[in-house]
Protein backbone atom coordinates (compact mmCIF):
# COMPACT_ATOMS: atom_id res chain seq x y z
CA UNK A 1 0.00 0.00 0.00
CA UNK A 2 1.37 3.20 -0.95
CA UNK A 3 1.38 6.67 1.45
CA UNK A 4 -0.12 9.21 -0.06
CA UNK A 5 0.54 11.27 3.04
CA UNK A 6 1.45 15.35 1.54
CA UNK A 7 4.57 16.76 2.39
CA UNK A 8 5.74 19.89 2.94
CA UNK A 9 8.20 18.93 -0.28
CA UNK A 10 4.53 19.16 -2.23
CA UNK A 11 4.16 22.17 -2.20
CA UNK A 12 -0.15 21.32 -1.69
CA UNK A 13 -1.82 25.01 -0.70
CA UNK A 14 -5.34 26.25 -0.71
CA UNK A 15 -6.81 29.91 -0.86
CA UNK A 16 -8.55 31.11 2.29
CA UNK A 17 -11.44 31.42 -0.71
CA UNK A 18 -11.50 27.85 -1.25
CA UNK A 19 -11.94 25.91 2.24
CA UNK A 20 -13.77 28.95 3.09
CA UNK A 21 -16.44 28.87 0.30
CA UNK A 22 -19.75 29.19 1.74
CA UNK A 23 -21.19 27.69 -0.30
CA UNK A 24 -23.26 30.62 -2.31
CA UNK A 25 -24.20 30.42 -5.63
CA UNK A 26 -25.92 32.46 -8.25
CA UNK A 27 -29.49 30.61 -7.31
CA UNK A 28 -29.36 29.99 -3.72
CA UNK A 29 -28.16 31.40 -0.24
CA UNK A 30 -25.04 30.51 1.61
CA UNK A 31 -25.20 26.71 3.27
CA UNK A 32 -22.05 26.88 5.22
CA UNK A 33 -21.19 29.74 8.42
CA UNK A 34 -18.27 31.53 7.75
CA UNK A 35 -15.27 30.69 9.07
CA UNK A 36 -12.53 33.37 10.31
CA UNK A 37 -8.94 33.16 8.65
CA UNK A 38 -7.55 32.07 11.60
CA UNK A 39 -10.09 28.91 11.83
CA UNK A 40 -9.53 27.90 8.21
CA UNK A 41 -6.29 28.10 8.55
CA UNK A 42 -6.50 25.35 11.93
CA UNK A 43 -8.69 23.24 9.14
CA UNK A 44 -5.74 23.10 6.11
CA UNK A 45 -3.32 22.61 9.34
CA UNK A 46 -5.78 19.52 9.66
CA UNK A 47 -5.85 18.16 6.46
CA UNK A 48 -2.23 18.40 5.85
CA UNK A 49 -1.95 21.69 3.58
CA UNK A 50 1.74 23.45 3.22
CA UNK A 51 0.47 26.63 2.65
CA UNK A 52 -2.79 29.17 2.37
CA UNK A 53 -3.11 32.03 0.19
CA UNK A 54 -5.70 34.76 -0.17
CA UNK A 55 -6.68 38.13 -1.51
CA UNK A 56 -6.42 41.19 0.64
CA UNK A 57 -10.59 41.23 1.79
CA UNK A 58 -10.22 37.37 2.50
CA UNK A 59 -8.41 38.61 5.27
CA UNK A 60 -9.01 41.90 6.27
CA UNK A 61 -12.65 42.59 5.28
CA UNK A 62 -12.43 45.74 2.91
CA UNK A 63 -14.06 48.09 5.28
CA UNK A 64 -11.81 47.00 8.21
CA UNK A 65 -10.92 49.59 10.99
CA UNK A 66 -7.51 49.38 11.50
CA UNK A 67 -8.17 48.04 15.29
CA UNK A 68 -9.82 44.88 13.14
CA UNK A 69 -7.20 44.50 11.10
CA UNK A 70 -4.27 44.52 13.69
CA UNK A 71 -6.43 41.91 15.61
CA UNK A 72 -7.68 39.64 12.60
CA UNK A 73 -3.88 39.82 11.41
CA UNK A 74 -2.72 38.84 14.94
CA UNK A 75 -5.34 35.76 14.88
CA UNK A 76 -3.59 34.86 12.04
CA UNK A 77 -0.42 34.83 12.91
CA UNK A 78 -0.60 33.05 15.53
CA UNK A 79 -2.37 30.48 13.82
CA UNK A 80 0.11 30.08 11.10
CA UNK A 81 2.25 29.41 13.80
CA UNK A 82 0.41 26.97 15.73
CA UNK A 83 0.24 25.34 12.49
CA UNK A 84 3.51 25.67 10.64
CA UNK A 85 1.49 26.85 7.49
CA UNK A 86 3.03 29.48 5.11
CA UNK A 87 1.84 31.89 2.80
CA UNK A 88 3.44 31.03 -0.33
CA UNK A 89 0.78 33.39 -2.62
CA UNK A 90 -1.13 36.51 -2.44
CA UNK A 91 -3.54 38.32 -4.61
CA UNK A 92 -6.00 41.42 -4.82
CA UNK A 93 -10.13 41.21 -4.89
CA UNK A 94 -10.31 43.47 -7.60
CA UNK A 95 -13.88 41.74 -8.50
CA UNK A 96 -16.02 41.80 -5.72
CA UNK A 97 -16.86 45.57 -4.98
CA UNK A 98 -19.44 47.46 -7.01
CA UNK A 99 -16.32 49.62 -7.58
CA UNK A 100 -15.12 47.14 -10.12
CA UNK A 101 -18.41 46.43 -12.19
CA UNK A 102 -16.59 47.89 -15.15
CA UNK A 103 -13.23 46.37 -14.11
CA UNK A 104 -9.99 47.30 -12.26
CA UNK A 105 -7.13 48.21 -14.87
CA UNK A 106 -9.05 48.34 -17.76
CA UNK A 107 -12.03 50.47 -16.30
CA UNK A 108 -13.04 53.61 -18.70
CA UNK A 109 -13.72 55.40 -15.44
CA UNK A 110 -9.41 56.64 -14.55
CA UNK A 111 -10.56 57.00 -10.99
CA UNK A 112 -11.38 53.30 -10.69
CA UNK A 113 -8.31 52.54 -12.46
CA UNK A 114 -5.84 54.67 -9.78
CA UNK A 115 -8.29 52.75 -7.20
CA UNK A 116 -7.21 49.51 -8.28
CA UNK A 117 -3.20 50.33 -8.29
CA UNK A 118 -3.76 51.87 -4.47
CA UNK A 119 -5.66 48.77 -3.49
CA UNK A 120 -3.05 46.84 -5.14
CA UNK A 121 0.04 48.47 -3.46
CA UNK A 122 -1.53 47.42 -0.34
CA UNK A 123 -2.43 44.30 -0.93
CA UNK A 124 0.91 43.61 -2.10
CA UNK A 125 2.59 44.97 1.23
CA UNK A 126 0.31 42.34 2.82
CA UNK A 127 1.08 39.39 0.93
CA UNK A 128 4.67 40.39 1.70
CA UNK A 129 4.62 40.88 5.45
CA UNK A 130 3.00 36.94 5.28
CA UNK A 131 5.62 35.70 3.31
CA UNK A 132 4.35 35.96 0.11
CA UNK A 133 6.54 35.41 -2.82
CA UNK A 134 4.50 34.89 -5.56
CA UNK A 135 1.48 37.87 -6.64
CA UNK A 136 -1.53 36.43 -8.64
CA UNK A 137 -3.21 38.60 -10.71
CA UNK A 138 -6.51 37.21 -12.02
CA UNK A 139 -8.89 39.82 -14.33
CA UNK A 140 -12.32 38.79 -12.89
CA UNK A 141 -14.05 42.20 -14.31
CA UNK A 142 -11.49 43.08 -16.94
CA UNK A 143 -13.92 42.69 -19.84
CA UNK A 144 -16.95 43.27 -21.30
CA UNK A 145 -20.37 42.32 -22.47
CA UNK A 146 -20.40 44.28 -25.25
CA UNK A 147 -17.27 45.62 -27.21
CA UNK A 148 -19.59 48.98 -27.66
CA UNK A 149 -18.11 49.79 -24.44
CA UNK A 150 -14.99 49.73 -24.43
CA UNK A 151 -11.79 49.49 -27.04
CA UNK A 152 -10.19 46.61 -26.17
CA UNK A 153 -6.81 47.78 -27.92
CA UNK A 154 -7.41 50.12 -25.41
CA UNK A 155 -8.02 47.91 -22.74
CA UNK A 156 -4.38 46.23 -23.81
CA UNK A 157 -2.62 49.25 -23.18
CA UNK A 158 -4.31 49.75 -19.59
CA UNK A 159 -3.38 46.73 -18.80
CA UNK A 160 0.04 46.45 -19.53
CA UNK A 161 0.61 50.12 -17.88
CA UNK A 162 -0.90 48.90 -15.07
CA UNK A 163 1.75 45.33 -15.15
CA UNK A 164 4.44 47.54 -15.62
CA UNK A 165 3.24 50.10 -12.54
CA UNK A 166 3.31 47.31 -10.09
CA UNK A 167 6.34 45.88 -11.46
CA UNK A 168 8.33 48.95 -10.96
CA UNK A 169 6.17 49.24 -7.01
CA UNK A 170 8.11 46.11 -6.49
CA UNK A 171 11.88 46.73 -7.56
CA UNK A 172 11.23 50.12 -5.57
CA UNK A 173 10.54 48.31 -2.64
CA UNK A 174 13.34 45.74 -2.89
CA UNK A 175 10.65 42.60 -2.20
CA UNK A 176 11.14 39.43 -3.12
CA UNK A 177 8.17 38.83 -5.28
CA UNK A 178 7.15 37.37 -8.81
CA UNK A 179 3.73 38.04 -10.63
CA UNK A 180 1.88 35.12 -12.29
CA UNK A 181 -1.39 36.25 -14.56
CA UNK A 182 -3.91 33.95 -14.48
CA UNK A 183 -6.63 33.63 -17.72
CA UNK A 184 -10.28 33.15 -17.93
CA UNK A 185 -12.36 32.94 -20.91
CA UNK A 186 -15.60 34.30 -19.25
CA UNK A 187 -17.42 34.38 -16.38
CA UNK A 188 -18.16 36.87 -14.43
CA UNK A 189 -17.87 39.19 -17.71
CA UNK A 190 -19.72 37.98 -20.36
CA UNK A 191 -15.94 38.19 -22.21
CA UNK A 192 -12.50 38.67 -20.16
CA UNK A 193 -9.61 40.12 -21.97
CA UNK A 194 -6.39 37.88 -22.30
CA UNK A 195 -8.66 34.69 -22.23
CA UNK A 196 -6.18 32.01 -22.25
CA UNK A 197 -2.79 31.03 -21.00
CA UNK A 198 -1.47 31.08 -24.42
CA UNK A 199 -2.71 34.70 -24.66
CA UNK A 200 -1.10 35.72 -21.23
CA UNK A 201 2.06 34.46 -22.18
CA UNK A 202 2.52 36.27 -25.24
CA UNK A 203 0.92 39.46 -23.57
CA UNK A 204 4.08 39.32 -20.86
CA UNK A 205 6.50 39.37 -23.93
CA UNK A 206 5.30 42.96 -24.13
CA UNK A 207 6.24 44.51 -20.48
CA UNK A 208 9.12 46.40 -19.12
CA UNK A 209 9.84 43.28 -16.68
CA UNK A 210 8.73 40.23 -18.23
CA UNK A 211 11.39 38.44 -16.26
CA UNK A 212 9.15 39.14 -13.06
CA UNK A 213 5.92 38.11 -14.68
CA UNK A 214 4.57 34.64 -15.60
CA UNK A 215 1.67 32.75 -15.27
CA UNK A 216 -0.77 30.79 -13.23
CA UNK A 217 -2.72 28.70 -15.38
CA UNK A 218 -6.08 27.02 -13.93
CA UNK A 219 -7.38 23.55 -15.19
CA UNK A 220 -11.08 24.61 -15.29
CA UNK A 221 -10.29 28.23 -17.12
CA UNK A 222 -8.71 26.20 -20.11
CA UNK A 223 -11.36 23.83 -19.81
CA UNK A 224 -14.46 25.61 -20.04
CA UNK A 225 -13.09 26.97 -23.10
CA UNK A 226 -12.71 23.30 -24.42
CA UNK A 227 -8.64 23.60 -24.75
CA UNK A 228 -6.36 21.15 -23.85
CA UNK A 229 -4.94 22.17 -20.23
CA UNK A 230 -1.94 20.05 -20.40
CA UNK A 231 -0.56 21.59 -23.54
CA UNK A 232 -1.20 25.29 -22.10
CA UNK A 233 0.94 23.92 -18.94
CA UNK A 234 3.23 22.86 -20.92
CA UNK A 235 3.62 25.74 -23.45
CA UNK A 236 4.38 27.83 -20.21
CA UNK A 237 6.97 25.30 -18.98
CA UNK A 238 8.88 25.65 -21.32
CA UNK A 239 9.02 29.22 -21.63
CA UNK A 240 9.83 29.37 -17.99
CA UNK A 241 7.07 30.90 -17.32
CA UNK A 242 5.02 28.86 -15.16
CA UNK A 243 5.07 30.34 -11.64
CA UNK A 244 2.01 28.72 -10.31
CA UNK A 245 -0.93 26.76 -11.02
CA UNK A 246 -4.33 26.54 -9.97
CA UNK A 247 -5.67 22.88 -10.09
CA UNK A 248 -9.46 21.85 -10.03
CA UNK A 249 -11.49 20.52 -12.31
CA UNK A 250 -14.64 21.15 -14.97
CA UNK A 251 -16.54 19.81 -17.16
CA UNK A 252 -16.45 20.87 -20.73
CA UNK A 253 -18.86 23.63 -21.70
CA UNK A 254 -20.52 23.95 -18.45
CA UNK A 255 -21.02 26.75 -15.94
CA UNK A 256 -18.03 27.64 -13.81
CA UNK A 257 -17.79 24.53 -11.50
CA UNK A 258 -14.44 24.86 -9.27
CA UNK A 259 -14.60 20.97 -8.37
CA UNK A 260 -12.31 18.69 -6.71
CA UNK A 261 -8.79 18.17 -8.28
CA UNK A 262 -9.76 15.24 -10.65
CA UNK A 263 -13.22 14.93 -9.97
CA UNK A 264 -14.14 15.41 -13.69
CA UNK A 265 -11.67 13.82 -15.85
CA UNK A 266 -9.14 11.56 -14.20
CA UNK A 267 -7.45 11.26 -17.94
CA UNK A 268 -6.63 14.94 -18.51
CA UNK A 269 -5.46 15.15 -14.54
CA UNK A 270 -3.05 12.23 -15.02
CA UNK A 271 -1.33 13.84 -17.89
CA UNK A 272 -1.07 16.87 -16.63
CA UNK A 273 0.53 15.62 -13.38
CA UNK A 274 2.72 13.80 -15.03
CA UNK A 275 3.56 16.73 -17.23
CA UNK A 276 4.67 18.59 -13.98
CA UNK A 277 6.08 15.73 -12.42
CA UNK A 278 8.49 14.52 -15.06
CA UNK A 279 9.70 17.90 -15.81
CA UNK A 280 10.50 18.77 -11.89
CA UNK A 281 7.81 21.72 -11.76
CA UNK A 282 9.10 22.97 -8.27
CA UNK A 283 6.24 25.36 -7.67
CA UNK A 284 2.92 25.74 -5.48
CA UNK A 285 0.46 23.16 -6.45
CA UNK A 286 -2.39 25.38 -5.29
CA UNK A 287 -5.90 23.74 -5.23
CA UNK A 288 -8.27 26.72 -6.76
CA UNK A 289 -11.71 24.64 -6.15
CA UNK A 290 -14.36 24.60 -3.59
CA UNK A 291 -16.61 21.97 -1.90
CA UNK A 292 -20.03 20.61 -3.40
CA UNK A 293 -22.81 23.41 -2.19
CA UNK A 294 -24.41 19.92 -0.52
CA UNK A 295 -21.23 19.86 2.14
CA UNK A 296 -20.97 20.80 6.03
CA UNK A 297 -17.52 21.54 7.11
CA UNK A 298 -16.61 17.49 7.60
CA UNK A 299 -17.14 17.33 3.24
CA UNK A 300 -15.00 20.49 2.99
CA UNK A 301 -12.18 18.67 4.79
CA UNK A 302 -12.81 15.36 2.34
CA UNK A 303 -12.74 18.03 -0.42
CA UNK A 304 -9.41 19.24 0.34
CA UNK A 305 -7.89 15.50 1.58
CA UNK A 306 -9.31 14.26 -1.71
CA UNK A 307 -7.66 16.71 -3.93
CA UNK A 308 -4.35 16.15 -2.29
CA UNK A 309 -4.72 11.91 -2.52
CA UNK A 310 -5.80 12.29 -6.11
CA UNK A 311 -2.87 14.64 -6.57
CA UNK A 312 -0.69 12.42 -5.47
CA UNK A 313 -2.24 8.96 -6.62
CA UNK A 314 -1.54 10.48 -10.13
CA UNK A 315 1.78 10.81 -9.45
CA UNK A 316 2.33 7.58 -8.13
CA UNK A 317 0.16 5.98 -11.32
CA UNK A 318 3.08 8.20 -13.43
CA UNK A 319 5.62 6.61 -12.40
CA UNK A 320 4.09 3.60 -12.89
CA UNK A 321 3.66 4.52 -16.45
CA UNK A 322 7.30 6.00 -16.63
CA UNK A 323 8.59 2.37 -15.21
CA UNK A 324 5.99 -0.04 -17.31
CA UNK A 325 8.38 -1.91 -19.47
CA UNK A 326 5.41 -2.64 -22.27
CA UNK A 327 4.58 0.99 -22.46
CA UNK A 328 8.49 2.13 -22.76
CA UNK A 329 9.34 -0.39 -25.47
CA UNK A 330 6.04 0.93 -27.44
CA UNK A 331 7.57 4.28 -26.55
CA UNK A 332 11.26 3.34 -28.07
CA UNK A 333 9.14 1.84 -31.21
CA UNK A 334 7.14 4.98 -31.76
CA UNK A 335 10.45 7.23 -31.45
CA UNK A 336 12.96 4.86 -33.54
CA UNK A 337 15.65 6.66 -35.45
CA UNK A 338 17.62 5.10 -37.59
CA UNK A 339 20.12 7.84 -38.15
CA UNK A 340 19.64 7.85 -42.09
CA UNK A 341 18.37 11.63 -41.84
CA UNK A 342 20.28 13.00 -38.93
CA UNK A 343 22.42 14.77 -41.57
CA UNK A 344 19.54 16.95 -42.16
CA UNK A 345 18.64 17.74 -38.63
CA UNK A 346 20.61 20.23 -35.90
CA UNK A 347 19.63 23.74 -37.47
CA UNK A 348 19.68 25.27 -40.89
CA UNK A 349 22.72 25.41 -43.48
CA UNK A 350 22.57 26.16 -47.17
CA UNK A 351 24.24 22.91 -47.59
CA UNK A 352 21.62 21.17 -45.76
CA UNK A 353 18.60 22.71 -47.44
CA UNK A 354 19.73 21.76 -50.87
CA UNK A 355 20.71 18.42 -50.18
CA UNK A 356 17.23 17.87 -48.56
CA UNK A 357 15.59 19.62 -51.06
CA UNK A 358 16.98 16.62 -53.70
CA UNK A 359 16.75 13.80 -51.28
CA UNK A 360 14.47 11.15 -52.46
CA UNK A 361 11.33 9.90 -50.38
CA UNK A 362 9.62 7.05 -50.93
CA UNK A 363 6.36 8.32 -48.75
CA UNK A 364 4.03 5.51 -49.07
CA UNK A 365 5.56 3.22 -46.44
CA UNK A 366 5.58 6.23 -44.02
CA UNK A 367 1.64 6.34 -45.01
CA UNK A 368 1.37 2.54 -44.20
CA UNK A 369 3.30 2.33 -40.93
CA UNK A 370 0.94 1.61 -37.63
CA UNK A 371 1.35 3.34 -34.73
CA UNK A 372 0.14 1.61 -32.37
CA UNK A 373 -1.12 4.80 -30.22
CA UNK A 374 -4.58 2.39 -29.83
CA UNK A 375 -2.58 -0.03 -28.09
CA UNK A 376 -0.15 2.90 -26.23
CA UNK A 377 -3.69 4.61 -25.15
CA UNK A 378 -5.13 1.39 -23.92
CA UNK A 379 -2.07 0.32 -21.36
CA UNK A 380 -2.20 4.10 -20.36
CA UNK A 381 -6.10 3.88 -19.17
CA UNK A 382 -4.94 0.26 -17.78
CA UNK A 383 -2.22 1.92 -15.63
CA UNK A 384 -4.85 4.65 -14.51
CA UNK A 385 -7.68 1.66 -13.75
CA UNK A 386 -5.15 0.17 -11.27
CA UNK A 387 -5.09 -2.97 -13.68
CA UNK A 388 -1.26 -2.34 -14.09
C1 LIG B 1 -11.67 33.33 -8.01
C2 LIG B 1 -11.30 32.78 -9.36
C3 LIG B 1 -10.03 32.07 -9.29
C4 LIG B 1 -8.87 32.97 -9.03
C5 LIG B 1 -8.88 33.57 -7.69
C6 LIG B 1 -7.76 34.57 -7.58
S1 LIG B 1 -10.42 34.14 -7.21
O1 LIG B 1 -12.10 32.29 -7.19
O2 LIG B 1 -12.34 31.94 -9.86
O3 LIG B 1 -9.79 31.30 -10.42
O4 LIG B 1 -7.68 32.20 -9.04
O5 LIG B 1 -8.16 35.88 -7.74
MN1 LIG C 1 -7.82 30.37 -9.99
MN1 LIG D 1 -11.63 29.51 -11.36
Amino acid sequence: MSDYTPKPEHKFTFGLWTVGNIGRDPFGTPVRETKSPADLVRLLGEVGAYGVNFHDNDLIPIDATPAERDSILREFKAALAETGLVVPMATTNLFSDPAFKDGAFTANDPKVRAYALQKTMHAIDLGVELGAKIYVFWGGREGTETDAAKDPITAIKRTREAMNFLCEYVRDQKYDLKFALEAKPNEPRGDIYNATTGNMLAFITTLDHPEMVGVNPEVAHEHMAGLNFTHHVAQALEAGKLFHIDLNDQAFGRYDQDFRFGAVNLKSAFFLVKLLEDNGYAGNRHFDAHAYRTEDYEGVKDFARGCIRTYLILKEKAARFNADPEIQALLAEINADDGSLTPFTGGYTPEKANALKNYTFDRHPLGARGLKYERLDQLTVEVLLGVR
